[in-house]
């Protein structure tokens, strides 16, 4: 256990109760969980959401391990926390994270955000702004209760690099930007099958780790931290299936919105997806997300819909006596 074991990080509430707690809502979007704080246990002032997400990192980080990690969660979850707009014209301002740490944008969370406000009664029919640390996105709630997200601009920085895999070989992928950094490989021998996540999840898990040690990166030096197979599809009308693995070793369950956005900007960049062309993309669970783009001064824009399911509600206690509060620290592991 780390050095505060015992010494909870978390303030007490300022009624000086014992236990604090705050609200979150479940859902899941194509089998892939998301936890939506609903009344964020810290203040993070105003501005844009990449300042509050360096504030939640360097200041609150007990929050995300307290939603998302073990016991309370698990390596699968992703939190979205709920933060007041800078642009009051916007729904709402949303922070996602993992078992390791930020994500930039989140296409499944997305969609879940929407399910959760629509449940809260945050949010109408038509479209909404919501705020994200790398940009602004517009979701859209159809009749049929699923989601459209308009994603941020999405393009490709290298087509077929070469990644240098040890006990792999060998592999060519394209790094792309979806709102997350991906790699996606086309060519890897792998058969997508669900009853292999095992093998399909330590396999990429190599080329992960040899991407962390190569000189391979997104822009600006950032870390290529999701990595993407893709293969023939199952699902009637996919034109792909794929498997993802998330940064902190867990697949996504669903055919990942940033990941889709990734592979359709990789498309309109080889000439092989035209702008308003459906792409129908299915996940290694085979849940679907249908995706299309737009240009806007060139720039691809593209649309996931999707659909999520609200799946609990829960009140998230933190018993100050509780050494797993906060979620078993990482440096246990
Ligand atoms: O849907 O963009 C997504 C996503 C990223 C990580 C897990 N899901």
């Amino acid at each position: 256990m780390g050095s505060n074991a015992g010494q909870p990080e978390f303030a007490l509430h300022p009624q000086n109760t014992p236990i604090q707690q705050f609200r979150v809502i479940d859902s899941h979007t194509g089998g892939e969980p998301t936890r939506v704080v609903v009344d964020s246990p810290v203040d993070l002032g105003t501005g844009p959401l990449a300042e509050r997400v360096a504030r939640l990192r360097a200041h609150h980080d007990w929050v995300r391990r307290a939603v998302v990690n073990e016991p309370r969660g698990s390596d699968v979850f992703v939190g979205a926390l709920l933060c007041p707009p800078s642009n009051p014209t916007a729904a709402a301002g949303v922070i996602f994270f993992n078992n390791v740490g930020y994500l930039g944008m989140c296409g499944h969370g997305t969609i879940g955000v929407a399910a959760t406000l629509r449940r809260l009664g945050r949010l109408r029919p038509g479209a909404a702004r919501i705020e994200t640390p790398v940009g602004d996105v517009t979701i859209e709630l159809h009749d049929d209760e699923s989601v459209s997200v308009e994603n941020v601009a999405c393009h490709r920085t290298q087509k077929l690099a070469s990644l240098d895999v040890p006990g792999i070989g060998t592999i060519r992928g394209d790094v792309a930007w979806g709102g997350n950094w991906f790699f996606l490989v086309q060519e890897h021998g792998q058969s997508l099958r669900y009853d292999r996540v095992r093998e399909l999840t330590a396999f990429t898990q190599h080329i992960r780790d040899a991407l962390d040690r190569s000189t391979l990166r997104g822009e600006g030096g950032a870390l290529i931290d999701h990595v993407e197979l893709f293969g023939p599809p199952t699902a009637k009308g996919a034109r792909s299936r794929n498997f993802v693995l998330c940064p902190g070793g867990a697949y996504d369950r669903s055919p990942c919105g940033t990941g889709t956005s990734a592979k359709v900007a990789c498309l309109a960049a080889d000439g092989k997806l035209a702008p308003g062309e459906e792409w129908v993309q299915e996940s290694i669970v085979g849940s679907v997300f249908r995706a299309r783009y737009r240009l806007e001064c060139g720039r691809i824009i593209p649309t996931i819909t999707g659909q999520a399911y609200i799946n609990g509600e829960t009140t998230i206690l933190l018993d100050p006596h509780d050494p797993f509060a906060t979620g078993i620290p990482e440096e246990n592991r």
